[in-house]
């Protein structure tokens, strides 16, 4: 278990500086670009982004697809969608798509690391507690059962995310690290 949770970090960074083989975008559904950390993506990556991203045909939310990553360190970008949080809607669902789905890519790209950002947790609303907590579970889950993943970073753009982060990830191990 601890060999598990030691695939994991947390840390206060912007994602574009990262030497990772993919970095995860929290885009839209078109894929064009836009603010926040896909803007910031775009901008370090350069115009062929954004061409490559074209030739996609957009995204539908919970869904990935993946580029290179042009001028970032990272070779990889895969681009996600997530929910527009809305208390009716089925965000959780959403949100582990989301996930789930960047990580069926990386198998099939032979990634073996990885850094994701809060995903939905800006301009779509995402309540931070419960976003970290999916992103903390499922990412966990995945480990368990696919040891190709080697490190899966969350590059937080604050230190409150970052510690909030930290502090559910400090249960889980709490948690599962209990004898039965
Ligand atoms: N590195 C790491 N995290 C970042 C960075 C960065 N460089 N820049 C921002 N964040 P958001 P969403 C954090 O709004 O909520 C875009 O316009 C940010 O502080 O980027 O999924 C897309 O085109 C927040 O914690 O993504 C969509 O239209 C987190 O990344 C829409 O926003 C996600 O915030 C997607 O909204």
């Amino acid at each position: 278990m601890n060999n598990i949770f030691e695939k994991i970090k947390i840390i206060h960074r912007d994602i574009t500086s990262l030497k990772v083989d993919a970095v995860v975008n929290a885009a839209n559904n078109s894929l064009l670009g836009g603010g926040g950390v896909d803007g910031a993506i775009h901008k370090a990556a350069g115009p062929k982004l954004l061409q490559a991203c074209k030739k996609t045909g957009g995204c539908p939310t919970g869904s990935a697809r993946i580029t290179k990553g042009y001028n970032l360190f990272a070779p990889y970008v895969i681009h996600t969608v997530g929910p527009v949080y809305n208390k009716k809607n089925n965000n959780r669902q959403l949100l582990t798509l989301c996930y789930n789905n960047c990580f069926i890519l990386a198998k099939e790209y032979s990634i073996e690391t990885i850094a994701f950002p809060a995903i939905s947790c800006g301009v779509y609303g995402y309540p931070i507690d419960e976003a970290c907590k999916i992103a903390l579970n499922t990412s966990i889950s995945f480990i368990k059962k696919n040891s190709f993943i080697h490190q899966i970073i969350f590059a937080l753009f604050s230190s409150e995310y970052k510690s909030i982060y930290e502090n559910h990830f400090e249960i889980i191990k709490n948690t599962q690290n209990l004898p039965s």
